[in-house]
């Protein structure tokens, strides 16, 4: 560790221990958040400890009492159960441990929360969802409660449908696991052979729109459905762009910025300096028609067009290096 020139103790020096705990490791999304996390912690000479995530919250408590043994000076938790880590985390605390988190509301003045701003990001595909199909139409919605991405995003679905008489819910399901989308594509089979007269699913969160892609595809009903979603990877880009894909508009952050930008948060946390209670990374909306206009085909293609998408000016400081993608 040789630290960083010009910047405050104990980044002087290097080698400053961070933990990263995930509840869930599987997928795009969390690979991506993982690798910006890694990046940043790197730029600024960060021993960061990888906790893998397997949506086990017995595990996740264990993995940050294993991280205070460590002697880590901070833990970023990304994602969890907050009944399940109240008191570990207190722990932490207690320790002097800086820890920030990320889409799980730990209600702590001491934490600082991360968030992609769901609720924009809900109204934003909402809005897109009305200009494609109008006001009144029959729909498939995604949703798994207790995430706290998703109990957000869900907010807005609900006030939506308060304020859009015509918008009928015909079916809800989902399922979070490490196979989200294969085993949603079989729920989604299932309610889409049911309801026939469905012609849109919001489904928020990418794992779950590539499970009803996949539904209909198989049940070869993909040009009379139009899919919604958050989120963005290359991979989703591929599905969305492709001829004939009913996924036809995501509003998302680049998810390895909000890794770097939950490393920064920690960071500022270890070196005393001030970081706000309540941390946006702003998303963007992203529709098959834009993406196919501009030839984009991958992340990075995106982040070339979109400045959001190379960076954020959330928890910087002159000492952090933030060029990283
Ligand atoms: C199971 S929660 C999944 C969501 O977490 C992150 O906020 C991503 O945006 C994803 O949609």
């Amino acid at each position: 560790a040789d630290g960083l020139s010009g910047a405050p103790a104990p980044f002087d020096k290097g080698g400053v221990k961070v933990a990263l705990i995930s509840y869930i490791s599987a997928g795009d999304f969390f690979q991506a958040y993982q690798a910006g996390a890694e990046a940043q912690a790197k730029a600024l000479d960060i021993d960061l400890r990888i906790f893998p995530g397997r949506q086990d919250a017995a595990e996740q408590r264990e993995q940050i009492l294993q991280a205070i043994n460590l002697g880590v000076s901070g833990i970023v938790i990304d994602h969890g159960l907050p009944e399940s880590l109240g008191d570990v985390v207190q722990q932490a605390l207690d320790k002097g441990i800086k820890v920030v988190a990320f889409d799980v509301n730990l209600n702590n003045p001491k934490i600082p929360q991360v968030e992609q701003s769901d609720h924009e990001l809900a109204s934003l595909a909402l809005e897109q969802v009305v200009k494609d199909n109008g006001n009144s139409f029959n729909a498939g919605y995604v949703y798994v409660a207790g995430f706290a991405p998703l109990d957000r995003r869900n907010e807005v679905w609900d006030k939506f449908k308060s304020d859009n008489k015509g918008v009928v819910e015909k079916a809800r399901f989902g399922n979070v696991s490490d196979t989200t989308a294969t085993s949603t594509a079989d729920q989604a089979k299932a309610v889409l052979t049911a309801n026939p007269d469905i012609s849109v699913v919001f489904a928020p969160y990418d794992e779950f729109a590539r499970g009803v892609k996949l539904a209909a595809n198989d049940l070869g009903i993909a040009s009379k459905l139009k899919i919604y979603s958050a989120d963005v990877s290359t991979a989703d880009i591929q599905e969305i762009i492709e001829e004939g894909s009913p996924w036809v508009a995501t509003v998302a952050t680049n998810p390895a910025v909000v890794g770097a930008v939950s490393i920064r948060a920690a960071a500022l946390e270890i070196a005393g300096q001030t970081v706000p209670h309540q941390i946006t990374v702003k998303p963007t909306l992203l529709t098959q028609e834009s993406l196919r206009a501009a030839g984009v085909k991958t992340i990075e293609e995106l982040a070339e067009k979109i400045p959001a998408f190379s960076t954020s000016d959330a928890a910087t400081a002159s000492w952090i290096p933030d060029k990283l993608f």
